[in-house]
């Protein structure tokens, strides 16, 4: 923990907070230890897939939480963050004793390729370090961030990024202050503060293997420590391309990256594809309009077969012609957002 909030005992308490989900640049895949990522990451807050979290915590008997997603009961949700709550027992004893209820509703589609456990998830931790901020008043309101980021990432790692806005990084690195424990923002350069995530939906069906379980199969991958120092590598050159304005190696990243993830899927020991024949084409499309036209549109995935279009505000008339025009037909869906500035209390 950042902070101490070892020796109290529940009293009643309701917050509501509103979190975004993010898009990696450089992707956290695999893990270390207690939820801690083999590589550093770096992130983009999104705008308007977020989710809306209303909690309720009440002393009780023993650590109960009901959970409502769209005003229904969502027992296996409920169990998850049951799980997690008893997970910071050593941390926060009275957890024990706690009662939760949890309304909560997402801006975006199931299935939609966007993480709704980053933005559920630490909504919910943002909730819970405003409870613990209201039971120990004297606590320090400027690690807030921190000690929200900590707790999100236990839930979830990539919901440690969430707790910011813009552009966030997450684990040990050359920079100033970085740690595996939380998260940071991070300033980048004028030009690159205001980009577009056009989200081409190619499928929304559930997917085959889970994060939890991608992120174990790494454990036993023949490539693991050359993806780690990949990965590594570019951050680096990411953090130096966003600080520099300098969209071209960023986007190059960005593709070198969702290509890795992916590679790193199909070829582990217990092999699996996420992509569909769809990804693939919409992936040549896009690199194909790049070369003919010198505009810079990227494209990157999260652990789905969905594409995130990158692209700067100032370029989005041509682009979302192209987009528009020649990539619909190819998807189920697309879905807009842009830089985000970060979650709020509502
Ligand atoms: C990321 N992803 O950096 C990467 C890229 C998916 C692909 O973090 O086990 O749900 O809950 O810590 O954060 C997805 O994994 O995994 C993820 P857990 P999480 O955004």
């Amino acid at each position: 923990m950042i902070q101490s909030f070892a020796h109290l005992s529940p009293l009643p308490f309701e917050t509501c907070w509103t979190s975004p989900a993010n898009i990696a640049f450089v992707k956290y895949w695999g893990k270390k230890g207690h939820q801690l990522p083999a590589n550093p990451s770096v992130s983009l807050t999104l705008k308007e897939c977020v989710t809306t979290s209303k909690v309720t915590f009440l002393a009780g008997e023993k650590l109960s939480v009901e959970l409502n997603l769209e005003g229904t009961r969502k027992d296996s949700f409920g169990i998850k963050i049951e799980n997690y709550l008893r997970s910071l027992e050593t941390m926060i004893p009275w957890v024990k004793n706690l009662k939760v209820k949890i309304d909560t509703s997402n801006t975006f589609p199931h299935g939609a390729g966007i993480a709704s456990s980053a933005s559920g998830l630490s909504a919910f931790a943002l909730a819970l370090t405003d409870y613990l901020y209201f039971m120990k008043p004297d606590s320090d309101p400027a690690l807030f961030h921190r000690q929200a980021s900590f707790l999100a990432r236990l839930a979830s790692g990539s919901a440690c990024r969430s707790v910011y806005g813009g552009f966030v990084t997450w684990g040990m690195s050359h920079l100033e202050g970085s740690s595996d424990e939380y998260a940071c923002p991070l300033e980048v350069h004028p030009e690159l503060s205001h980009l577009l995530d056009s989200v081409v939906v190619v499928s929304d069906q559930e997917k085959k293997v889970s994060s939890r379980e991608g992120h174990a199969r790494l454990n036993e991958h023949f490539f693991a420590e050359a993806r780690y120092a990949q990965a590594k590598n570019h951050f680096r050159k990411a953090i130096d391309a966003l600080k520099a304005g300098d969209m071209e190696v960023v986007g190059s990243i960005l593709e070198a990256e969702a290509l890795s993830l992916h590679a790193m899927m199909m070829t582990s020991p217990d092999s699996f594809t996420l992509l569909k024949p769809n990804s693939l084409l919409l992936m040549d499309m896009v690199r194909t309009f790049r070369e003919e036209t010198k505009l810079p549109l990227y494209f990157t995935l999260d652990a789905g077969p969905n594409l995130h279009l990158i692209y700067p505000y100032s370029h989005r008339n041509k682009i979302e012609t192209f987009i528009n025009n020649e990539l619909t037909p190819l998807s189920q869906r697309i879905i807009t957002d842009s830089r985000g500035e970060g979650p709020q209390k509502c």
